[in-house]
């Protein structure tokens, strides 16, 4: 058997060794009288072995594609120790919102060890994602069976499983707008859940601060129709999947203006803008990376314009051109928007140019893109 902790080193003269005569006998025998240089010291007082969970809650997006649960492991770390997760469902579903060590049962259980010295270790839970509005869901979490050490607190968590709003938001809104008979909109969207009780229809008229519910459609059903809208006036619509409680994330947004058959000229008396793109398209980019795309807005009329361009929110932003400017005949005014997404997913927004005078929307220029 080894020398192991809390053991003094035997104070006896290794075998062959002949005390030596002299100075050097006094000093050897103090070296050894002392614990030696190169002998196994004796331990201090040390705590116990100890294993836990490093927090009593564990939370993970349904879309990372598996749970991190550290545990951690205190006091006396100069042996090895073992101890096993036990896995077994709390609201959660095994085999459709995590997987169980195999589909016929409910409990999972594995195995870390911890070699000498070490002080943390990893379990991975995967997680599994879909396209149900189910709510955050929980897993329950134990340690067990420890080998070599004794269970700290605490020895049970629970794993919370985010539902990913993201996922089962519409992915795409599309709109058409006639003003014959009584000025109506007709917006489409794709189902992209399986479970929603309805789609909930908000809009807002003018600006993107004030939303306002005008229906709740029922499950699976992917177009509304609205009349008597007011001719150019800027209209948002966005549409979400709800059940109960639970609801995806916003589409993006419908936007458009009744009476403007076409983004690149906007009619008016004495008043004429010319756009260099209908759309800011940013396509798919890396997540906090940024992109720049602008539109070069130019006075084709013979009057001076007093504008206003604003609208956009994170992830997007106006870092040229934004605010109130006066456009002289013949000039242009570029307008640099960024995107920079913070998260995967899609988002979209919209560039609104607007009268100085009494804020009056005269044009708006979707921005589209993806995080990735
Ligand atoms: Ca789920
Ligand atoms: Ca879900
Ligand atoms: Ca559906």
């Amino acid at each position: 058997m080894s020398c192991g902790r809390g053991e003094r080193p035997a104070r006896t003269w290794p075998a062959g060794f002949r005390p030596v005569s002299g100075l050097a006998a006094p000093l050897l025998a103090a070296v050894l009288a002392t614990g030696g240089l190169a002998l196994p010291r004796p331990a201090a007082a040390q705590e116990p072995t100890r294993i836990q969970f490093s927090a009593g809650e564990y939370s993970v997006s349904e879309s990372a594609g598996f749970a991190s649960i550290t545990v951690t492991r205190t006091g006396d770390l100069s042996g090895i120790s073992f101890v096993n997760l036990q896995v077994t469902p709390g609201s959660a579903t095994p085999g459709e919102d995590y997987v169980p060590l195999n589909p016929d049962v409910e409990a999972r259980e594995i195995i870390r060890s911890f070699d000498v010295g070490q002080a943390s270790a990893t379990f991975f839970v995967p997680v599994l994602a879909d396209q149900l509005l189910d709510g955050d869901e929980t897993v329950n979490l134990a340690l067990v069976s420890p080998e070599g050490a004794a269970l700290g607190g605490p020895d049970t968590a629970t794993l919370v499983i985010r539902d990913d709003a993201a996922r089962t938001r519409p992915r795409t809104i599309v709109w058409r707008w006639q003003t014959r008979p009584n000025n109506r909109v007709r917006l489409d969207w794709t189902d992209d859940s399986e479970n929603e009780a309805g789609f909930e229809v908000q809009r807002s008229v003018g600006n993107q601060r004030e939303w306002r519910t005008v229906d709740t459609v029922g499950s699976n059903v992917t177009s509304f129709v609205q009349d008597n809208l007011r001719s150019r006036v800027a209209y948002y619509y966005r549409v979400r999947a709800v059940r109960g409680a639970v609801a995806s994330d916003w589409s993006p947004l419908a936007t458009f203006v009744i009476g403007q058959a076409d983004d690149r000229t906007v009619p008016g008396e004495q008043f004429r803008l010319q756009f260099s793109t209908r759309r800011l398209e940013f396509g798919r980019v890396t997540v906090n990376r940024v992109e720049r795309r602008s539109v070069r807005i130019r006075n084709v009329g013979r009057t001076t314009q007093r504008l206003r361009v604003g609208g956009v929110g994170d992830p997007f932003m106006i870092t040229r051109g934004s605010g109130e400017f006066s456009l002289r005949p013949g000039r242009t005014l570029t307008v640099q928007v960024t995107f920079r997404p913070t998260a995967r997913g899609r988002f979209a927004d919209a560039v609104t140019l607007s009268k100085a005078a009494d804020g009056t929307v005269i044009a708006t220029i979707p921005a589209r893109g993806t995080g990735r």
